[in-house]
This record gives structure tokens, C-alpha cells and sequence, in this order.
């Protein structure tokens, strides 16, 4: 029985243009989702990964399937449907799954033969049995998995031409705020991973560089935090001889141990999300307020890279807070934080989240033809109606926020500063030239954006918010 699990390229994922950026492709990052479910599948499967981010192979030259796997976030929706219209015209059943069949079932019941909702790594085996005898289901629902079901994920089933291997510790996240897709797919439930299988999993990556997908590397309680050391300690003693970059919330800073720590077992740089230039303006989106408000960023972030250790601090733009001028002012906060990087993201209702239910009551989600328009929902275009920003005005606090940190003069204190202090000054000078070079093809795509949701939107509000 031969199986393909497919990745679905978008090409718009990026405001980049990945023939043009050889630091933008996304072919730097693995689809971990199949491999884990490659890690579930019996041996009897042929199983082969198709990442369309490597390039899209002409399907009708490759031996034909018994199934297909199909992945899909909402912004490769789109063509996540054309590949399965191409199979399902073969004769071939198509299984999707993942965070949008999840959170857009309906939808996607119209174009696959059968869904998995949620955590697949309970059902997955079932589901192929039922596909081997011709009897599958139009849905299967995975729940919350637990975590000794899941399967090593099978890294060797990619290409080497990766630049980041990629693993997950813990799943779920207590903070549940309410842009954010994560407790509302993987639940409030923090679940962590056994230890021995993690260090077993890191052991067998290739790649020297790996990307911890977890949302929320160490948790919020004593006990998540106790553990995330245990799994330092585990990974050191391990001796890897891999650098790994996180997802972390600023409590990371609190542990001296705990830094220490995860500095030894090699993790050489953590995304935070600081999501707004005055934690005020996070207020009612969720946990991340109570995690910022009343403290000494700066500090933090300081005693983040005293251990070595980069920090790449996210923000939103277009929350109800914002107001002409965000864009410098968030520019100016993070470069008072200290921050190394700063990626920048609209504010987008994605489906299944508090965010999308309040804008959709609200009458904020001009682009709504789906799933056409879900190619757009990659956090960086403006798809929404922003309280105090018209769609004009909102793109421009972009450019500005981005030019401002990414200035000439920014950029070399930055890495000047890092080489002083030979905290991976290659790195941060090659992050902020990335930052930097995106800047130009930004400002066609949005050119490209507003011209086509002009054509394509008649109702469309152009100029703006209500405020
Ligand atoms: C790693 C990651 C990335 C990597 C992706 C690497 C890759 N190619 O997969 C990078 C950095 C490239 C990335 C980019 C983006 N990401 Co991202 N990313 C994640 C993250 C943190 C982890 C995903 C992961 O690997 N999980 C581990 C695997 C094992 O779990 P899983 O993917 O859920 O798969 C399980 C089930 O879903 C199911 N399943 C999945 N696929 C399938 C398929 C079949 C057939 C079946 C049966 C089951 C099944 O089985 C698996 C095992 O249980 C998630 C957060 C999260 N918790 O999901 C956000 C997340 C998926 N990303 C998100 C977003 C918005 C994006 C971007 C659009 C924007 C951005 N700037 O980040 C881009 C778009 C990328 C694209 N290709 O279109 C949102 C998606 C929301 C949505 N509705 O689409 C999430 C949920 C984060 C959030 N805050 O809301 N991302
Ligand atoms: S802390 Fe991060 S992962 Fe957790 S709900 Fe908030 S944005 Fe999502």
C-alpha cells in the first residue's frame, strides 16, 4: 500500500518571494506534522513526504497512491484543495487534517473524503486500517493525544536540503489568548512529552540547527518549569552537539537555573511574543497581559542574552489599542527592550478563535471569500477592519515600524553589540539583513494585496477603520 502525506505550498506565505531570498524560503523549516504521522504509520505503507516548499512535483509522473495525507494551515487551504481535486479525480481517497480541517470542517468535508479533527496520533492507525479495507469514515476526531502516544517523528524522510530539523517537547497552552489558534486546537492542558523519548528523537535529527516547535517551551507553573530543567539536564547530558532556537513566554527570564540550563543543552536563541508596545494594549486578549504588565522588560531580555542566548521579540500590529504611529513606537520599543530581531505581525481573526468570533460579530472581516481568500490569512497582510487604522494607513505603520528597525544604524548597534559581547554576531547580523531585505518586495506585495482586494471586493472597505 502506498501512502503520500503532502505539504501544500502557498506562495504568497511569505510577503516574500522565495525565488528571490535564499534566507526566506520556507523550505528552511520541516513540515513536522507528517513526519510525526510517518512515526504512527505500520511498515506495511510505502510512505513518502511531498513538501511543496522543496517545489511541486508533477504528481501525475509519480507511481500512483493508495492514499493521501493532506496538511494544511489556513493559508495553504487553498491549494491543499487543488492537490486533493487532483487525486480525488484519480480515484484516490483523500484524508485531511490539521489545524484548518480542524477549525474549518465543514469546508473541508466538501473536498476530502474523510477528516481527522484535533491530535491524530490515537486515531491514525485506525484510520488506516479503514482505509485498507475501503471503509473509511468522513471524520474521525483525534481529541487531545496523550503524550506517550506519540510516535518518534520519522526525520529521515525528508531531504538533507533543510536548514533547521524541527521537534516538539509539550503541547498546549494555559494562556489562551484570544488571536491565537494554539489552546483552542491543542487545549489549556500543558502535556509534556516523556524525556528519554525526546532526547531518543533529538538523537536521530540530522540537522544541526533545530527549531523546538513547542508554543510554549517551559510552562507557567513550578512544576512545568521543574520539568523543562529536567529536560535540559537530559539533553546536555546527551551531548547533543545541536543548536536549538524557541518559542518561550518572558517568564523564561525569571530562572537564572533555568537559563543556565537551557543554555547548556544548547539553545542558542528564543522568539517572545511581547505582542504590543505597552502591555495595556493587550488587555482582554488573554494571558500574555498578566505575563508583562509592571515588568522590567529590558531586564529580561538582558538576562535572556547574558546567557548566550538571542532573542527575537514578536509584536501585532492593529489591535483595538493601536493608533496612527504604532508602527515607530513599537520600532522604538523594542529596540529599548534590546531585542535582536523583531518580526511584526497584523492582527488576524484566524478561524476558531475568540478573535475571529468577535470581528465576525462585529462586521471586521472584509476578506471573506473562502477558501480563495484564506491564501491572505498568513499574518501578513491586513485582511481585517482595524478600530483605528484605515487599510492604507495600517500597511504604512508597517513599512515604518520595519524601516525603523531595520535602519542601517539599528542594525550595526545591534550586531556590533553582539560581537562585543560574542553572542553570535553571524547570526544576528544575517537575521537583521534578511529583516532588511525583505523590506522592498514587502511594499510591492502589498501594492499586489490592495490592488487585488480592490478588484476582487467590491464591498470591501478601503479606507478604513471605524474609528
Ligand atoms: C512550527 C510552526 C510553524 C513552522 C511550520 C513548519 C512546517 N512546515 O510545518 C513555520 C515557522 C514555517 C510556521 C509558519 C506559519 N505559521 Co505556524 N506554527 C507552527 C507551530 C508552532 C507548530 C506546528 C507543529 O509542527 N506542530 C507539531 C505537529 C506534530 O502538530 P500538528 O501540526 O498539529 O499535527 C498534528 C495534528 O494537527 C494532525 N495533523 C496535522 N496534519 C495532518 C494531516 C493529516 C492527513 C492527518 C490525518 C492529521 C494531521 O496530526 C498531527 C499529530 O497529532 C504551530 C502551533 C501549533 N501548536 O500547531 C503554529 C501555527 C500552525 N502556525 C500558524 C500560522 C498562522 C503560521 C503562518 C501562517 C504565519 C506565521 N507567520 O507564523 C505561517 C504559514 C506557514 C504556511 N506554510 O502556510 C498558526 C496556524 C493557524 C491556522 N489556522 O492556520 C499556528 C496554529 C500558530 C498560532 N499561533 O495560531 N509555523
Ligand atoms: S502564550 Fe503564545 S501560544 Fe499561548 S495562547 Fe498566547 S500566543 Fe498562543
Amino acid at each position: 500500500m502506498r501512502l503520500y502525506l503532502i505539504n501544500p505550498s502557498n506562495p504568497l506565505v511569505s510577503i516574500v518571494n522565495v525565488k528571490e531570498s535564499r534566507w526566506n524560503r520556507y523550505r528552511v523549516w520541516k513540515p513536522l506534522s507528517l513526519m510525526v504521522l510517518a512515526g504512527l504509520t505500520p511498515p506495511e505503507w510505502e510512505t513518502s513526504i511531498v513538501d511543496e516548499n522543496l517545489g511541486v512535483p508533477d504528481y501525475s509522473a509519480m507511481p500512483r497512491p493508495d492514499l493521501v495525507g493532506i496538511t494544511a494551515f489556513t493559508s495553504q487551504a487553498n491549494r491543499a484543495y487543488e492537490v486533493a481535486g487532483h487525486f480525488r479525480r484519480l480515484g484516490v481517497p483523500v484524508i485531511m487534517g490539521g489545524i484548518h480541517a480542524t477549525m474549518c470542517l465543514d469546508e473541508v468535508l466538501e473536498r476530502a473524503d474523510s477528516v481527522v479533527t484535533r491530535e491524530a496520533d490515537g486515531v491514525w492507525p485506525q484510520v488506516l486500517e479503514d482505509a485498507r479495507q475501503g471503509r473509511l469514515k468522513r471524520r474521525y476526531d483525534g481529541g487531545f493525544a496523550e503524550m506517550t502516544d506519540v510516535a518518534p517523528a520519522r526525520h529521515d524522510l525528508l531531504s538533507r536540503g533543510y536548514t533547521f530539523g524541527a521537534i516538539q517537547t509539550t503541547r498546549g497552552c494555559p494562556l489562551n489568548c484570544s488571536f491565537c489558534s494554539v489552546t483552542a486546537f491543542n487545549g489549556a492542558h500543558y502535556r509534556q512529552r516523556p524525556i528519554p523519548d525526546v532526547v531518543r528523537e533529538f538523537q536521530s535529527i540530522r540537522e544541526k540547527l533545530v527549531l523546538v516547535v513547542d508554543d510554549n517551551l517551559i510552562g507557567t507553573r513550578p512544576e512545568h518549569i521543574a520539568r523543562a530543567k529536567d529536560l535540559f539536564r537530559a539533553l546536555a547530558r546527551a551531548n547533543l552537539r545541536k543548536e536549538w532556537i524557541a518559542q518561550a513566554t518572558i517568564n523564561f527570564a525569571d530562572d537564572e537555573e533555568l537559563l543556565a540550563l537551557a543554555a547548556k543543552a544548547g539553545c542558542s536563541g528564543v522568539f517572545v511574543g511581547f505582542e504590543s508596545p505597552s502591555p495595556e494594549g493587550l488587555r482582554g486578549y488573554g494571558g500574555k497581559f498578566n505575563l508583562l504588565k509592571g515588568r522590567d522588560i529590558r531586564a529580561s531580555v538582558q538576562r535572556i542574552q547574558r546567557h548566550k542566548m538571542l532573542v527575537a521579540g514578536s509584536f501585532i500590529i492593529g489591535l483595538d489599542a493601536d493608533e496612527p504611529g504604532v508602527g515607530r513606537q513599537i520600532a522604538e520599543v523594542a529596540r529599548r527592550y534590546g531585542v535582536d530581531n523583531l518580526n511584526v505581525l497584523f492582527l488576524t481573526p484566524l478561524p476558531g478563535t475568540r478573535l475571529w468570533d468577535q470581528m465576525k460579530s462585529e462586521g471586521r472581516i472584509p476578506l471573506d471569500v473562502f477558501p480563495q481568500d484564506w491564501k491572505y490569512y498568513t499574518l501578513t497582510y491586513p485582511v481585517a477592519q482595524y478600530k483605528h487604522l484605515s487599510l492604507d494607513g495600517i500597511i504604512q505603520e508597517m513599512i515604518s515600524c520595519n524601516e525603523t528597525f531595520y535602519s542601517v544604524p539599528g542594525i550595526f548597534r545591534r550586531v556590533f553589540s553582539n560581537f562585543w559581547h560574542r553572542r553570535k554576531p553571524w547570526i544576528s547580523l544575517a537575521g537583521n539583513l534578511s529583516y532588511r531585505g525583505n523590506l522592498r518586495r514587502a511594499a510591492e506585495a502589498y501594492a499586489d494585496f490592495k490592488r487585488q482586494r480592490g478588484e476582487g471586493h467590491d464591498g470591501a472597505e478601503e479606507s478604513g477603520g471605524s474609528g
